[in-house]
């Protein structure tokens, strides 16, 4: 879209928009009267332009109107519920900026209008009764957190880490009451009862700042590497307890720090101090649904690339500890603690086992409490969305082991999906300790208005529950850990995922005004990676794990169908073309199998493997899974795939899988990932860390992973007949360009080795314990207060929610089943 000569930035879109379509008045009396032809309804993006599209026939004409202001605000525009004779547009004319106009098709009047009022036209779509009733619950937490510094750049949004130290320095300035707060902090810093940086005699800022004088000029008489020990009782008896440093010159950069702090805060130094101070030693990370295991559960329903995060994500937050630890002159174990369910049903998994060790960490558990009801243990595994009636009880159980094992509280709890955030929330809020929260993937941009219709989708998905919980942790954390920025704020013509969670409505239920703010400093871009002890180039010929290769081959090669793999391919010279997923419907297996089968070119060109899944649908109990099985097994016939296609059953060895992802690499085939949304995309990062050229779904995380053309391609999952042309195209060009392949599988190594990696990861995630940690004791007034409704929301509202989800007695009856 062109720039927007006549949008002033003092301007709203309701003070210039009568303007713009007065200049076009004819062709927008025709395109109003057509939105409201058809009566009530709610449109989305693609369909304004249709009608757009549809009112200005001539391609020139239209251009010229949609030239300006007018196209700028209607490609801008998200929705708009049509209520005849009037229209009322939801309009983001930037990411986390909204407007809200309504119009009146008869006679173009323009008048905004609020949030509020916007939603209560969208109601009216859905339940006019609601609608209308003065006092329906609205939810807004703009109106308790207005004290809460926000960034105002849509270019801040996700770098909060750097926001907020810019205002805590701030905070810290001027008169010397305000640098209190740090002293406050240092003096809080203990480890199992011992005292950390400051004894008691230290507690005042001109007592610190005269020891740290007096500190200072005696360790740098000192050689730099003289070990903190051999000076250790000379600090003492200045106030310092152990922390500053492993040796001379580290504590004397510490204090040097400290110092320049006390006396004249600047962010970079606060930063620095943040990355040094013994702050985080126990951490507790929540993810209830399962199966969680660390062998065998892979590719089992719900059970995907949380898991595999949440085990690389313990690895390297232990080195990082480790490291820190012994940088700041302590001996200390680090404690890390998984809390997950325990499933006596837990079918060949070792997900009935009470505690586990983590594999390649020194001291990191899984611990597994099972979910308790009145009737006892719950036996068997319920799907994450069924899984609300149990976390109440499930947090207090957690709590109480994780007190019992840690010997205390933990110094940071991280929340992993909906139901770790809620039991993380309860459980920080309970003992008063800094929280994270990652969202992996918030479901309610996953289905088309899953909020409006909310009513006829609980049934089968408690969203009810789901995005009351969401918005309960989302308000609670201290701050949010995502993957992209998509994640937050979208992109400049769609919302992120948490932007969807500001402004919406369940009618019925409530309103929500105010659900989230994406500017608040809260939110945190930190990718994961990889681990990269296991996926690496294809190239690293010294590094294969080549007693795979017999196996990988049998299950690429070996004819007979069994219940490992089915279908062959006939021609094994021809590159292969591959996906793993889980079989989700939003995953798109299905869909990529079905552009495959319609797309001669590329059936010419290259074979199809694809990981998914199982292949007996009687089998499953996730009604997704069952329902894209049967296409897939339809889809085979239909297109007549035997001979070209690989369907193997979902694997479970990721050592075993990073050789298939290079065993492809050498074929010098492709990686596709075709989902309809992908919230981050794990797969993408391990193909790409193997050297595999990478086509990804340009909705969602994968649009940020990889730059389209560079270092790998945008495919458009709604458009399978673009896409697999594009797929196409590539090996076309493989053919003819000798170099080409190997180019792209460079260029996607490089992009990996640039941003996505577990160090870069783990240094950003501890600096956001310690940070914020300090963060939420020098706002704790406002936290409170936020607290407060918070808790009157999840004893009002979530509770009851939670009692219409049935608990089974036996095995669950699934819902599909029950169809
Ligand atoms: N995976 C696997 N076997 C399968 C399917 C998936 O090992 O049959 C792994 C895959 O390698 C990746 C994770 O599961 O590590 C999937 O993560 P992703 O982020 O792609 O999707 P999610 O399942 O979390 O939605
Ligand atoms: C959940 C998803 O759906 C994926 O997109 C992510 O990669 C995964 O979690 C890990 O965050």
């Amino acid at each position: 879209m062109a720039s927007t000569p006549s949008l002033k930035r003092s301007d709203t879109i309701a003070d210039s928009m009568p303007d713009a379509l007065k200049q076009s008045r004819y062709y927008m009396k025709k395109c109003f009267a057509r939105f409201v032809a058809q009566g009530k309804r709610l449109m989305k993006a693609q369909n304004i332009m249709k009608e757009v599209d549809q009112s200005i026939p001539d391609v020139q004409e239209r251009s010229k109107v949609l030239e300006g202001l007018l196209g700028y605000i209607l490609t801008s525009t998200q929705e708009a519920a049509v209520v005849p004779p009037c229209v009322a547009m939801a309009i983001r004319p930037n990411p986390g900026y909204w407007e809200y106009v309504k119009i009146n098709a008869d006679d173009l009047t323009v008048d905004g209008i609020s949030a509020s009022d916007f939603l209560k036209y969208k109601e009216l779509i859905f339940d006019q009764d609601w609608a209308n009733d003065e006092n329906a619950v609205e939810i807004d937490f703009g109106a308790i957190d207005f004290l809460s510094p926000r960034a105002t750049l849509p270019s801040s949004i996700g770098d909060g880490l750097s926001f907020i130290t810019k205002h805590m320095s701030t905070g810290l300035s001027g008169f010397t009451g305000n640098a209190k707060h740090l002293v406050d902090y240092l003096q809080s810093l203990t480890h199992r009862g011992e005292k950390l940086m400051i004894d008691e005699t230290l507690d005042t800022v001109e007592c610190l700042q005269g020891a740290l004088i007096v500190g200072e000029s005696f360790v740098s008489t000192l050689p730099k590497n003289t070990p903190y020990h051999n000076f250790e009782l000379r600090l003492k008896e200045l106030g310092f307890e152990k922390g500053w440093g492993d040796t001379a010159e580290r504590v004397r950069e510490t204090m040097k720090m400290v110092s320049e702090v006390l006396q004249a805060p600047d962010p970079k130094n606060l930063e620095l101090i943040f990355t040094r101070l013994p702050a985080i030693f126990n951490i507790v990370i929540f993810s209830p649904h399962g199966y969680f295991g660390q062998s065998d559960v892979l590719g089992l329903p719900d059970t995907g690339g949380q898991v595999v995060y949440i085990l690389d994500q313990v690895r390297a937050l232990e080195e990082e500890m480790l490291l820190r630890i012994k940088q700041q002159g302590l001996a200390f174990k680090p404690r890390i603690i998984v809390v997950t369910r325990l499933i006596p049903d837990a079918k060949g998994t070792k997900c009935n086992q009470e505690m586990e060790p983590i594999i390649n960490t020194k001291h990191s558990h899984i611990v597994r409490v099972p979910f308790r009801t009145e009737q006892g243990i719950l036996r068997q595994w319920v799907s994450r969305f069924d899984i609300y009636p149990y976390l109440e009880r499930f947090s207090q159980d957690a709590t109480a082991k994780v007190l019992q094992l840690m010997d205390g509280k933990p110094d940071l709890i991280i929340g992993n999906y909906t139901d770790g955030n809620l039991v993380a929330s309860l459980m920080a809020n309970k003992l008063g300790i800094t929280q994270g929260t990652i969202a992996h993937a918030l479901e309610k941009t996953k289905y088309e208005d899953s909020d409006a219709k909310w009513k006829e989708l609980d049934p089968k998905y408690h969203f009810s529950c789901q995005f009351t919980a969401d918005m309960i942790s989302m308000n609670s954390t201290d701050f949010i850990i995502t993957s992209t920025y998509q994640e937050i704020a979208g992109s400049k013509s769609r919302p992120g995922q948490y932007e969807s969670h500001t402004v919406f409505t369940m009618p019925g239920l409530c309103r929500v005004v105010s659900g989230i703010n994406v500017f608040e400093p809260k939110f945190n871009i930190a990718a994961p990676g990889a681990d990269q002890t296991v996926y690496f180039p294809h190239t690293e010929k010294q590094r294969r794990f080549t007693t795979f290769k017999p196996a990988i081959e049998d299950l690429l090669f070996n004819k007979e169908d069994n219940n490992e793999h089915l279908g062959y391919l006939a021609d094994k010279k021809k590159p292969i073309i591959f996906s793993m997923a889980r079989l989700d419907t939003v995953k798109n297996i299905s869909g990529l199998t079905e552009w495959y089968g319609k797309n001669k070119r590329l059936r010419d060109l290259v074979n199809l493997v694809v990981v998914a899944g199982f292949f007996d649908p009687s089998k499953s109990k996730d009604r997704e899974e069952i329902a894209e099985i049967k296409k897939m097994h339809s889809l085979i016939e239909q297109y007549q795939l035997k001979g070209q296609i690989r369907w193997i059953a979902a694997q479970t060895d990721r050592y075993r899988n990073s050789e298939l992802y290079r065993y492809i690499a050498d074929s010098k085939g492709a990686f596709v990932q075709p989902a309809l949304y992908e919230a981050f995309g794990l797969t993408v990062i391990e193909a790409m860390n193997c050297g595999l050229p990478t086509f990804a779904t340009n909705q969602g995380g994968p649009a940020e992973i990889i730059v389209d053309g560079v270092s790998g391609f945008h495919i458009d999952p709604n458009n399978g007949i673009e896409s697999s042309n594009k797929i196409a195209e590539f090996f076309e060009k493989c053919k003819t360009e000798s170099d080409y392949w190997n180019k792209m599988s460079a260029a996607g190594l490089q992009r990996i080795n640039e941003c996505y990696t577990w160090k870069i990861y783990a240094n950003k995630v501890l600096n956001m314990g310690a940070t914020y940690g300090f963060w939420r004791k020098m706002s704790k007034d406002q936290k409170l207060a936020k607290q407060r409704y918070i808790h009157m929301l999840y004893s009002l509202q979530f509770r009851n929610l939670v009692k219409t989800i049935q608990i089974p007695v036996e095995e669950p009856l699934q819902p599909s089943l029950a169809e």
